[in-house]
């Protein structure tokens, strides 16, 4: 006897303590992180519609089966515990209506479900394509009709639906950007669709959500939301070719980087850079964060990463290449200039 009620308080405690995580985990969600329940996307808002609804039902249901469960506990307990119950069989009619009752419920949450699904699966005519290419470990967007090339920041005008075709380059990713509603595998060969629109200008969080090796964690990206004259200009600037460096220390980082291994890996439009592995550079100074969202984009940072790049994301692709300070300095000043 003592045993069991041992069994239920060391139950007790652990509810109370997972409960007690868990209130804490959910109270870290500040307006930064992702929150799918502070949508500000039409789809975003179905779907956060759709959760509030089934929450609705289920929570009912709870209720209910909870409040009859103690009616039951405490109206029929056994008072002397030798006599025995009333004997009974079954009961037809009250078979009959909770699993008729059960199937209602289901069958409303499903037809619910479609409708939602149905409402949001298309993107609406108009849509700007973008393609989203998950790499280990950042994003790669391309702008087809646009001509443009950028890495883990996707700038997109307001109020206007973006067509994403979704697919990886080398293991399983998955696109994410909760307050924008709609999560999508990220698939070598194939191409998936989603689309996405956003509402309120501001920067939305996003992160892979697939565990793709050893820096999954911190494969970031963010949506930028802007105006769209602030589009216009964004991408008038991306589609123009690198600019030329500007100081001589930027003239000798641009030497620097053209003698190096960098060239391999990088592409830097108008220079004989042409790489593929890593994210374009072209104007990797316009940029707010480099790494996938691991560092703000300043010198400082820069510096860091050029000097070791897998001391700041583990696995990264891009190696050690043992470059002096005084490289790294130059190669920050060019890299920099590149808006
Ligand atoms: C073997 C391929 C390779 C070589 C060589 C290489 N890189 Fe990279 N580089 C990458 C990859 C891959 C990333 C993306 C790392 C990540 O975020 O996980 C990257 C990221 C970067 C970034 C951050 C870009 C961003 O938007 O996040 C910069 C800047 C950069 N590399 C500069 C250089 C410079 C300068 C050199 C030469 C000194 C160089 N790289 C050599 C593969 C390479
Ligand atoms: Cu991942």
């Amino acid at each position: 006897m003592a045993r069991t009620g041992d069994g239920i308080r060391g139950w007790t405690w652990g509810g109370a303590a997972g409960l007690v995580i868990l209130g804490a985990g959910l109270a870290g969600c500040s307006a930064q992180s992702p929150a799918i329940l502070a949508p500000v996307s039409p789809k975003g808002r179905a779907e956060a519609e759709l959760f509030w609804f089934i929450l609705a039902i289920t929570a009912f249901v709870f209720v209910v089966v909870e409040a009859l469960l103690l009616y039951a506990v405490i109206r029929f307990r056994a008072r002397d515990p030798r006599a025995i119950p009333p004997q009974i069989h079954g009961n037809r009619a009250l078979e009959v209506s909770w699993t008729t009752v059960t199937a209602l419920g289901l069958a409303v949450i499903f037809a619910m479900t479609w409708r939602t699904m149905a409402a949001t699966s298309t993107p609406p005519a108009g849509a700007i394509p973008v393609k989203v290419i998950g790499h280990q470990w950042w994003w790669e967007f391309q702008y087809p009709t646009l001509g443009i090339t950028t890495a883990n920041e996707l700038v997109i005008p307001v109020g206007r639906p973006i067509r994403l075709t979704v697919t990886a380059a080398d293991v399983i990713h998955s696109f994410w950007v909760p307050q924008l509603g709609g999560k999508m595998d990220a698939i070598p060969g194939r191409e998936n669709l989603l689309w996405l629109q956003a509402d309120v200008e501001g920067i939305y969080y996003g992160q892979c959500a697939e565990l793709c090796g050893v820096s999954h964690a911190n494969m970031r990206l963010r949506v930028r939301v802007v105006s769209d004259s602030e589009f216009q200009r964004w991408v008038e600037a991306q589609r123009a070719p690198a600019v030329q460096p500007g100081t001589p220390l930027a003239q000798q980082g641009y030497q620097v980087f053209m003698s190096k291994a960098c060239v391999g890996c990088h592409t830097i439009d108008g220079t004989p850079a042409q790489g593929k592995v890593g994210p374009n550079l072209t104007h990797v100074g316009s940029r707010t964060t480099i790494a996938a969202g691991l560092l703000e984009n300043t010198p400082e940072n820069l510096a860091r990463w050029l000097d070791n790049p897998p001391a700041i994301k583990p696995g990264s692709l891009m190696p050690r290449l043992g470059l002096t300070p005084e490289e790294i300095q130059a190669l920050v000043a060019y890299l920099s200039s590149l808006k």
